[in-house]
């Protein structure tokens, strides 16, 4: 008997009939048992009528990759076989398989759908069907197959199932789908804590929310229950740290000196100098009660410290050997504003530096006024990599108490607002003849000194974020960053603690070069998480380390603001300073590009008005009167909202009287009322 079956190159084996099948076990002398049933036409019909049958039932597809490979899945009825897996399995990606068309299957393996079953495998002589076994089918006992037709059902046992596969010269290929499985729920896992953590609103689309989410989520901020005030988190307060350092050492070599006065103010003190406070005072908070009981005299908290400070100098200044007196005072100031608040940007409670100097002559005071606008911009420039425009600012946009002020602005490239950075305002007499701060000159007449003020406030980090920041999160330039290279290693389990020696090893080595290196040892999270997280808070470098790299002594780096991948030697770390300072270097040239593109020139109306529209920043020449400036502000408003959308309302004011510019030619007109020109001033909405 058993000659008749063997598969002979010129009598081949067919198995058409239950009959045939089980002749053939029986030939194998492979015990069987076949019940007859109705037709089944699917697996939840087959465990019906199995019901009290013992042995597994078998699942069987006929599918097919897109490379044309054919193959026949046998799977426990309770194993999950999607597609989508079964395609990882063999390789040909997630939506490499699907269905084999019925009649290749019956071309194939005799078997009509609805009936395919293993036996059938004897029929394909040319191996065409590939054959996959579900790796649960090896671990039970019996299994139930069709015996070429699904209204019948065959117990075989697993291991005489196998010794008939043996039989016909097929190999199998066993699929693991419970492990696939776990490691892609894992991954799925991971994908939607990614979505949580994620920017889910693109910065073009919605400014306001983009930037909400990227301070929030980028741990920069944490909101508070009092309206205008925000909680400046350590990713943050470093940014200001490293700011202040700079900028402290900076006005120290100026000589200034830092001192600290108190955040109350009388009424008396606070409405000294009239043209000061005037225009203000709605936005001065004051304390009016200790407990339940009213003060005798409500008093201020320093909306910011010239009439605090005074009074001091006031005292302290006699001769001219008092001069310059230099002080400069980090601290927190406190403005009621009703206008929307916007962490960083307009709170009601900031912290800046405020300098307030005196000196014998205006001439010294100017020179100063310059210094200092110069180092703010650096601060900008150099630490923050957003490019400023320095200027003075017009009659009517100026300090009121001061004599001139000016300015450092920039803008926000995204809805075209143009946002004011820092001041350094020279104050004249104003405020000496107001708090009676004079000296004796060296011939003992009695001189009011000429003051200085100047300051720069937390907003810097919020114009860094909206200049910097994309869909991913933060992006930090090197400078601030306090964290400039995060290491994530990626280890496998063999290489382990390799891995894990290694990466430290280059985090020490990077400490030693002067990068602030961290490393993500975590390991609840998986390196892609982790990938996520430093996006999202925008640290400049991250440095992978795997067991490919451990072998090749390499170390793959990622750029946060352009995601440049660098594989670089292990023996060249030296070059990761470098490339920061490249970083730091490309991103403020790419933000001066780009703010250079949108300064245009303007010398009529509906130039102005075309290009305001377009979110850029306008240059006209300009009379410097008042009375124009008030009226193109007018004018562009009401002219704004005709146009349709948010972005095209709001006035356009004076930004500065850029210190760069071609000079006025005598022909030239204001760009608005048609006057003679006397200079070039910069235009656009602002914050
Ligand atoms: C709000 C309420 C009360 C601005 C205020 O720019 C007073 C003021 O004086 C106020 N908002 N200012 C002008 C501040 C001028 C000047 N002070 C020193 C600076 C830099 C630092």
């Amino acid at each position: 008997m058993n000659i008749i079956f063997r598969r002979l190159s010129m009598e081949k084996l067919h198995l058409r009939t239950r009959q045939e099948v089980e002749a053939l076990l029986g030939s194998l002398s492979i015990p069987f048992n076949t019940i007859e049933h109705p037709e089944i036409k699917t697996v939840k019909e087959g465990l019906e009528v199995c019901a009290g049958v013992s042995g597994a039932f078998v699942k069987n597809l006929y599918i097919k990759d897109k490379k044309d490979n054919y193959y026949l899945l046998s799977a426990l009825h309770s194993t999950e076989t999607p597609y989508k897996i079964l395609g990882k399995l063999l390789g040909v990606g997630a939506s490499g398989v699907r269905a084999g068309p019925p009649e290749k299957m019956q071309e194939q393996l005799l078997v009509v759908p609805g009936a395919v079953n293993p036996f059938s495998l004897a029929n394909d002589h040319g191996n065409a069907v590939k054959f996959l076994v579900d790796k649960n089918i090896l671990s039970v006992e019996s299994l139930l197959l069709h015996p070429m037709i699904n209204t019948a059902t065959t117990k075989i046992a697993t291991a005489d199932f196998l010794k008939f596969l043996t039989h016909i010269g097929r190999e199998y290929k066993v699929l693991d789908f419970t492990e696939e499985k776990e490691e892609e729920k894992k991954k799925e896992e991971v994908a939607e804590e990614v979505n949580i953590l994620g920017i889910s609103v693109p910065k073009e689309s919605n400014l306001s929310d983009w930037y909400s989410e990227v301070i929030t989520k980028g741990g920069m901020i944490e909101y508070y229950d009092v309206s205008g005030c925000y909680i400046l988190r350590p990713w943050a307060y470093m940014i200001w740290e490293e700011i202040q350092k700079k900028f402290d050492g900076d006005i120290k070599k100026l000589g200034v000196r830092n001192s600290y006065f108190p955040m109350f103010v009388s009424e008396k003190a606070l409405s000294t100098e009239k043209n000061h406070i005037e225009g203000f005072a709605p936005e001065v908070a004051w304390v009016t009660k200790s407990g339940n009981t009213d003060l005798e005299k409500p008093i201020a908290i320093r909306p910011t410290s010239e009439t605090i400070m005074y009074p001091a100098f006031s005292k302290w200044i006699r001769s001219h050997r008092d001069l310059p007196l230099k002080l400069n005072q980090w601290c927190n100031v406190v403005r009621w504003e009703f206008k929307h608040p916007t962490p960083f940007l307009r709170t009601r409670e900031f912290l800046w530096q405020e300098g307030h100097t005196a000196f014998a002559t205006y001439e010294e005071a100017a020179v100063e006024v310059r210094q200092i606008l110069d180092l703010y911009a650096s601060v900008y420039e150099d630490l923050l990599a957003v490019p400023v425009i320095k200027g003075q600012k017009s009659e009517l946009e100026k300090f009121a108490g001061g004599f001139y002020t000016t300015t450092i602005e920039s803008f926000i490239p995204t809805n075209g607002k143009a946002i004011q950075c820092a001041t350094s305002h020279c104050l004249g007499q104003n405020f000496s003849n107001m708090f009676d701060i004079w000296f004796e000159d060296l011939k003992g007449k009695k001189q009011y000194v000429w003051q200085n003020s100047w300051g720069l406030t937390t907003r810097s980090i919020g114009v860094m974020v909206m200049w910097h920041g994309d869909d991913k999160g933060l992006v930090l330039p090197p400078r601030v960053a306090a964290t400039q290279v995060i290491v994530v290693p990626i280890p496998n389990k063999k290489d382990l603690n390799q891995v894990m020696e290694k990466s430290r090893e280059i985090v020490d080595e990077l400490k030693k070069l002067g990068v602030r290196a961290d490393i993500d040892e975590r390991d609840n999270y998986h390196p892609g998480w982790k990938f996520n997280h430093w996006e999202l808070m925008g640290v400049p470098l991250r440095l992978e380390f795997g067991p490919k790299d451990l072998q090749s002594k390499q170390v793959k780096l990622v750029t946060r603001y352009n995601k440049t991948v660098t594989v670089l030697p292990l023996t060249e770390l030296s070059k990761i300073p470098e490339m920061l300072e490249d970083i730091q270097k490309e991103m403020f040239r790419n933000a001066k590009a780009l703010i250079e593109k949108r300064v245009i020139k303007a010398t009529t109306w509906d130039e102005f008005m075309k290009e305001l529209n377009q979110k850029n920043l306008i240059l006209t020449p300009w009379c410097q009167q008042n009375s124009c400036e008030e009226t193109v502000k007018k004018r562009s408003a009401e002219e704004s909202k005709l146009e349709e959308g948010d972005h095209l309302t709001g006035a356009a004011k004076t930004l500065c009287m850029p210190f760069e510019q071609e000079p006025i030619l005598p022909e030239e007109k204001c760009f608005h009322c048609g006057l003679a020109a006397t200079r070039r001033v910069l235009w656009g909405r602002s914050y």
